[in-house]
């Protein structure tokens, strides 16, 4: 091998077993001191997650309703905050020195290390250098541009999920007196599957559980997720489960740290040793092969209750609240048990030994992320995942339900406050009776379906309330394209990131407030509300001085690209002024708000109703719970092929990069590295460390991603692993799930080359 094909600044550590503990206490400070001092820091996170404090603005686990520890935050937490509460700052006079171009040769890592954005600006049609320009003068901007459009459906409004409800209800009230529903948000790409699977399901598209419902369970099930790095709170809820005696099985094709042993940060006598067992059962599936999995597990569970009538089927609760159990075991019995071991990769003996596991549990708790919603058939999936606890009645039961774990910190909470491109005709309907209009009926375009109008020139003003659409998307070559057919793009965001690089003709960089910040209005300051992955409602109140006098509050922005646009038809100054009057109007329009700013003020918030959960009630079509019988698809994956996962490395949020390093697999120095089974190594004579261009396979296409270094990996045979963003130009923006439209960014077929 040449030299130069092995990565110099790449380091390979063993994988670590355990997650948490002193690690996770000198990681977290020393990403805190690198972007501010040690009072600053302490300060900050010690009002995370508190009664009275900030909601954190990293993922959307909930925090315990009662007692808090005094210190509720996490590694990954302490991240996100250093990342917004940091020091640094990008001025004007930044954007004089760095042309677009410049920046666009920088790596992630380098865009968001710069510091928070500090004034309003704009790119010119033709120019490459940002300038500032007052905010009056850039809501005029939007509102030329919206209104020389020659339909509404030209425009096209993303979200990303931190926004608060207040800004989130606001801004799809704008855009739907504006005239359209292209309402386009991060939950696309993210949950949408699990929303559309639980609505058929259950009836709602939302998770059961509470947070408490975990001290009950006997037994836990975490599917396709990596709560070590993406919900590292989850592992002190999956901790004391275990002390509990729960099981815990973790089913992944890698076994992720965290699962297997976990130290408390917070337990000092926790650091010693190796940590809480957490997992009983670990089970190693290939990529996707959970379908499969989940319905070889349920056919082993119908072959125990033969055996012994009534002993792991609750045929009460089957007959009361569910319709097609018959057609559904019917379906499991004619499976073969070929097609079961080929496709999900596991075989027989280690199903039965989790059907004997799960066939004992009587309060059942089902969790999954990412792994199951990315993929092409995410939807069947997890509605198996919804068979397996309707055959044991584990719903509206203590300690058991259904619990997707959302992403952001308010992706729920903004889906429930309208962001959504296909919201229920009761919605519009109770929006258009509060604010006395019609509300456009006609679905809008989703995240996959903005940048195909874009492409095709159908869509021609972007605009983006946070996030980073151009890095999140699939297909980077193709979403480039759509963005700069746009004739305006504008995003509001708190750091630099890649989308601010990659626009339309003229381009608007609009800086807001972050969530640790104070929001200072007329009426004093103000506090805003998120809802958490389970269902919870709370306030959020930042304390520290904002980066910049010039920034201003994501419900300030909103509303004045409203006067702008629409005039002064709703009373949008009254908003700004005061948020408790936006939270008046939510909840004259959405259900379960009454009283809502009394109840956001109290401790631990409120829960917002959930028929499910709260009487077994179940909102859909036959008003029961439905079995979903979907067909095992055999597979049909050439030599030379494998399946790629594109998942977050333990340094990231997301397409912001923290640092180089995955801790807990052991790779420090470089994120360009393809995880990879070792006998496929050998078979297809790659040692360790050699560089290949990773080339993707949809429709007859072929995209490439170069340069990325093999690391070999406990991981299934043509199975392979690599890092989102740099990955996500593979993805075809064609290639989506079926009924959610889901990018399929967890099994990319690709090819390896030298
Ligand atoms: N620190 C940090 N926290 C975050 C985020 C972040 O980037 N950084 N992102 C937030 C967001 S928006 C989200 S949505 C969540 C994401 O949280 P996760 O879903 O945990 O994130 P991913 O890294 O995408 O991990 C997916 C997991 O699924 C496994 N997997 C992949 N394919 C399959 C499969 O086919 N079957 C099974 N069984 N498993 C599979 C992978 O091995 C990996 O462990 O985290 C949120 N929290
Ligand atoms: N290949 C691949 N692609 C994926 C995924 C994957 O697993 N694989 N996961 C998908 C998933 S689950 C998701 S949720 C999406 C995420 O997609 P997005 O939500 O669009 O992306 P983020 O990286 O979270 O956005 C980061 C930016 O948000 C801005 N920001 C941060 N805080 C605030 C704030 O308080 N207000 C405002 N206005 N802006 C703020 C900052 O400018 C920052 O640069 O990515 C998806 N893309
Ligand atoms: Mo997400």
């Amino acid at each position: 091998m040449k030299p130069s094909s092995i990565d110099m600044s790449l380091a390979v550590l063993p994988q670590k077993k355990q997650a948490g503990g002193f690690p996770a206490v000198t990681s977290s400070m020393k990403h805190i001191l690198a972007q501010m001092d040690l009072v600053r820091g302490t300060k900050t996170l010690l009002r995370m997650n508190q009664a009275g404090g900030f909601d954190c603005p990293g993922c959307a686990w909930p925090e315990p309703d009662g007692d808090r520890s005094f210190a509720e935050f996490c590694e990954n937490g302490a991240k996100a905050i250093a990342e917004e509460a940091t020091l640094k700052r990008i001025d004007p006079d930044f954007f004089a020195k760095n042309s677009l171009d410049d920046l666009l040769q920088e790596s992630d890592f380098y865009l968001s290390q710069q510091g928070r954005l500090t004034h309003p600006m704009v790119k010119y049609l033709g120019q490459r250098f940002y300038q500032p320009i007052v905010w009056a003068d850039a809501y005029q901007l939007i509102a030329e541009h919206l209104k020389a459009l020659a339909s509404p459906h030209e425009a096209t409004f993303y979200t990303s999920g931190r926004t608060s409800n207040e800004a989130a209800f606001l801004y799809q009230l704008l855009v739907r007196l504006f005239g359209t529903n292209n309402l386009p948000d991060c939950s696309n790409m993210c949950h949408e599957s699990s929303g559309v699977a639980l609505h058929e399901s259950i009836g709602v598209g939302k998770g059961t559980v509470k947070l408490a419902d975990f001290d009950h369970a006997d037994c836990i099930l975490v599917i396709g997720q990596n709560p070590g790095t993406n919900h590292p709170r989850m592992l002190t809820a999956l901790q004391r489960a275990a002390r509990n005696g729960a099981s815990i099985v973790s089913i992944n094709p890698l076994k992720e740290a965290g699962i297997d042993h976990f130290k408390h940060p917070q337990e000092m006598w926790d650091w010693f040793g190796k940590g809480t067992p957490l997992a009983s059962l670990w089970i190693q599936p290939r990529i996707n092969g959970d379908l499969a999995l989940l319905k070889g597990l349920m056919k082993e569970l119908l072959a125990l209750e033969d055996k012994l009538p009534g002993s792991v089927f609750d045929h009460d609760f089957i007959a009361k609240y569910t319709a097609g159990f018959d057609d559904f075991t019917k379906d499991l019995r004619q499976t073969s048990w070929e097609l079961i071991e080929n496709v999900s990769g596991v075989d027989r003996d280690q199903i039965s030994q989790l059907a004997n596991l799960v066939g004992k549990s009587k309060q059942m708790i089902v969790c999954w992320a990412m792994g199951l919603t990315q993929h092409k058939n995410g939807v069947a999936t997890i509605q198996q995942a919804v068979n397996l606890l309707l055959l044991g009645g584990h719903l509206g039961r203590m300690g058991a339900g259904v619990c997707p774990v959302r992403g952001h910190s308010n992706v729920q909470g903004d889906r429930t406050m309208g962001i959504g491109e296909k919201m229920p005709a009761w919605f519009l309907d109770k929006l258009g009776q509060e604010f006395q209009f019609n509300p456009p009926s006609e679905h809008g375009l989703d995240t996959v379906a903005s940048i195909k109008a874009m492409h095709e020139k159908k869509v021609k003003v972007f605009f983006a309330l946070g996030g980073n659409f151009f890095a999140a998307t699939p297909d980077t070559t193709y979403v480039a394209q759509a963005l700069s057919n746009c004739a305006l793009t504008v995003q509001v965001s708190t750091k630099l990131n890649r989308g601010h690089l990659v626009t339309g003709q003229t381009a608007l960089i609009l800086p807001c407030l972050g969530r640790t910040e104070t929001d200072m209005q007329k009426s004093g300051p103000q506090f805003v509300t998120v809802e958490n992955s389970m269902g919870v409602v709370q306030a959020s109140i930042g304390k520290l001085k904002p980066a910049s006098g010039d920034l201003k509050s994501e419900v300030a922005i909103v509303s004045g690209i409203a006067q702008a646009v629409l005039g002064d038809t709703v009373e949008w100054q009254g908003f700004i002024d005061n948020y408790d009057s936006i939270r008046l109007r939510i909840s004259r329009v959405i259900p379960g708000f009454d009283d809502y700013t009394a109840r956001a003020k109290q401790s631990g918030g409120f829960y917002l109703p959930n028929p499910v959960r709260d009487s077994l009630q179940f909102p859909t079509h036959n008003q029961k719970a439905n079995f979903k019988t979907h067909a095992i698809e055999k597979w049909d994956l050439p030599e030379g092929f494998y399946w790629l996962m594109t998942i977050r490395s333990h340094d990231q949020f997301n397409t912001t990069i923290y640092g180089m390093e995955d801790r807990y697999r052991g790779i420090k120095g470089s994120r360009r590295v393809l995880f990879m089974n070792r006998q496929d190594m050998i078979q297809a004579s790659f040692p360790a460390g050699s560089k290949v261009d990773i080339v993707s396979h949809f429709q007859n296409q072929s995209r490439r991603a170069q340069q990325f270094s093999i690391v070999p990996y406990d991981i299934p045979r043509r199975c392979l692993a690599a890092y989102f963003p740099e990955t996500n130009v593979l993805v075809s923006i064609e290639n989506t799930a079926d009924k959610s439209n889901t990018p399929v960014y967890k099994s990319v077929v690709v090819s390896l080359h030298i």
